[in-house]
């Protein structure tokens, strides 16, 4: 497989996930801060110009961050990503969705990058702070989640893929973490898996 990364974006989650798999894959580095994403030669691969995109091992291309990770879930089960069960696994669904659909694209890109939505400062600093605040109120669902157990869904899933990079970001946001997600960044980070997606 080949990963399309960008260091710092959500697209960690899925090297976190192809770590947690355990199959060989090349990483590809697309530095958005750049504007590598843009680039022609990406956008011939991936018109979305966005990261994370995986080529599998067919050849085909897969984007969308709930999507590739349910694909890997289902295609590496060994690696226990989704929880057992209908109820249990459209219960992840609908949490990994709530992570990268409203927490990332409707919380944190209008927190750190208001600037691509208005030009208007003041706009954008109002855009930002309600970001902030789609953030922070996300935070807090996970934090008493995370009263129940170590992992978001109980055990590690790929929810938490998406809880890492979404959690990670507090700092770009100017938000801080209570004890419970301080402790869950830690324990994530302490997952060789992580470690090594982290290098
Ligand atoms: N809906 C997409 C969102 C992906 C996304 O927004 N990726 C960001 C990095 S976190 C990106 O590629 N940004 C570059 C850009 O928008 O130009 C997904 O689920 O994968």
């Amino acid at each position: 497989m080949e990963l399309f990364h960008s260091p710092g974006s959500c697209s960690i989650g899925i090297r976190v996930l192809l770590e947690e798999i355990g199959q060989p894959y090349t990483l590809h580095i697309i530095d958005v801060k750049s504007g590598a994403q843009r680039s022609p030669d990406y956008l011939a691969l991936n018109p979305k110009g966005k990261v994370p995109a995986l080529v599998r091992p067919d050849g085909s291309l897969l984007t969308e961050f709930p999507a590739i990770a349910l694909w890997l879930a289902r295609a590496y089960p060994a690696a226990g990503l989704l929880p057992e069960g209908l109820e249990a696994e459209v219960r992840a669904i609908e949490l990994l969705d709530y992570i990268v659909a409203s927490l990332h694209m409707r919380g944190a890109t209008f927190a750190l990058v208001p600037q691509k939505f208005v030009a208007d400062p003041a706009a954008q600093a109002e855009l930002a702070t309600h970001g902030r605040a789609v953030l922070a109120a996300g935070y807090a669902a996970l934090s008493e989640r995370l009263m129940a157990g170590d992992y978001v869904m109980g055990a590690f899933s790929i929810a938490d893929a998406a809880a890492f990079y979404l959690i990670g970001w507090h700092e770009r946001a100017g938000l801080s973490l209570d004890p419970v997600l301080t402790a869950y960044m830690a324990r994530m980070r302490a997952r060789p898996a992580i470690q090594r997606a982290l290098t």
